[in-house]
């Protein structure tokens, strides 16, 4: 699905908008200081285009207006100005056939990241669907109306999906339907704080979600058979990881930690099986804040470089 697979559009968002928590906007530069872009050029071998030190997302804040909440969500100017840029940034790096490698910022960036793919896929490609893999102790499928905390980094799949819609063109209003995604090609891995209004959504849509009791039970292994399977062969996937599916033993400086989560190395695996496919196309990696639990900050960033040269094809023989 890629014209040039071993190009990298690196887009590196330092945005933290989309909940309160100061800290998840330094998580690229650390990431790039603890030296993933030169693994990724040095010992993957691919060339990197775009964003190879960080360029400010925060500068597309509409500046001097107020930024009240409407219907609940906070800071919904903003998110949407930065969300909007974002997405037009990963389409023009799509549209190349490049890989798009995120490194987020919170999770509400993939409402840009998500809907420049699925756009630029469409076109490239004559119509066709991107499939969603989430990985996530969260659904982040709150509509306003259900979500009680107001972040929107609970909320970004149920604008992709179209679930939630606005008439405000400067929140969300930017969104067409040749930028969403079919709940049909979504599929949740690692889910364990799931609230009872996304839990509603989720069966209602007839999503499917592989929650930490599927791991318990099937074991990864062959929950990935599963959920690859549910996408099927012929789609291009975009894996959107939050760190905090990881458990927080291997990352706990992240905004919004839930104990009981996947180990690094069954983090790694997903990564690694959605490699292999040949279908990736593009990666999010989202919720490192390394001002959190200061003493794990390096262990979260390590885990964090370590999600993503797994995606990108790193094997240990
Ligand atoms: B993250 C929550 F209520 N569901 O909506 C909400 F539990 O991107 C958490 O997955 C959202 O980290 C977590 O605020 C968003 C809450
Ligand atoms: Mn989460
Ligand atoms: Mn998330
Ligand atoms: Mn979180």
């Amino acid at each position: 699905f890629l014209t040039h697979p071993s190009e990298l559009g690196v887009v590196a968002v330092d945005f933290s908008g989309g909940q309160c928590k100061p800290g998840v906007d330094a998580a690229p530069n650390a990431l790039i200081s603890a030296g993933l872009l030169e693994q990724l050029r040095h010992d993957l071998g691919y060339d990197l285009h775009g964003d190879s030190d960080v360029h400010s997302y925060n500068d597309y804040i509409p500046k001097g207006v107020p930024d009240p909440d409407y219907r609940g969500m906070k800071n919904p100017l903003s998110v949407s100005a930065v969300t909007e840029t974002l997405s037009s940034r990963v389409y023009a790096q799509a549209k190349e056939g490049r890989f798009v490698l995120t490194l987020g910022g919170d999770h509400s960036i993939a409402i840009g990241t998500i809907s420049g793919m699925a756009k630029a896929i469409r076109e490239r490609l004559a119509g066709k669907d991107i499939a969603v893999i989430w990985v996530d102790a969260h659904a982040d499928i709150n509509t306003p109306e259900t979500s009680d905390s107001g972040n929107i980094h609970g909320m970004p799949v149920a604008f992709l999906t179209g679930l939630a819609k606005t008439d405000r063109k400067d929140i969300f209003g930017w969104l067409h339907t040749d930028q969403l995604i079919s709940v049909n090609k979504l599929v949740y891995i690692g889910l364990r704080d799931v609230d009872r209004g996304e839990k509603q959504i989720l069966r209602e849509n007839g999503i499917r979600a592989f929650s930490m009791h599927d791991i318990d039970r099937h074991g990864i292994g062959r929950v990935m058979e599963m959920a690859l399977a549910h996408i099927g062969s012929d789609t291009p996937i975009h894996l959107s990881f939050d760190v905090d599916a990881l458990d927080p033993q291997w990352a706990p400086s992240t905004g919004t930690p839930v104990r009981g989560g996947l180990t690094l190395r069954e983090g790694d695996y997903i990564a690694e099986c959605v490699h292999e496919t040949g279908q990736l196309i593009a990666m999010d990696l989202v919720e490192v804040n390394p001002s959190l639990e200061e003493k794990g900050a390096s262990e979260t960033i390590r885990a964090g470089c370590s999600l993503v040269r797994c995606a990108l094809g790193d094997t240990l023989l």
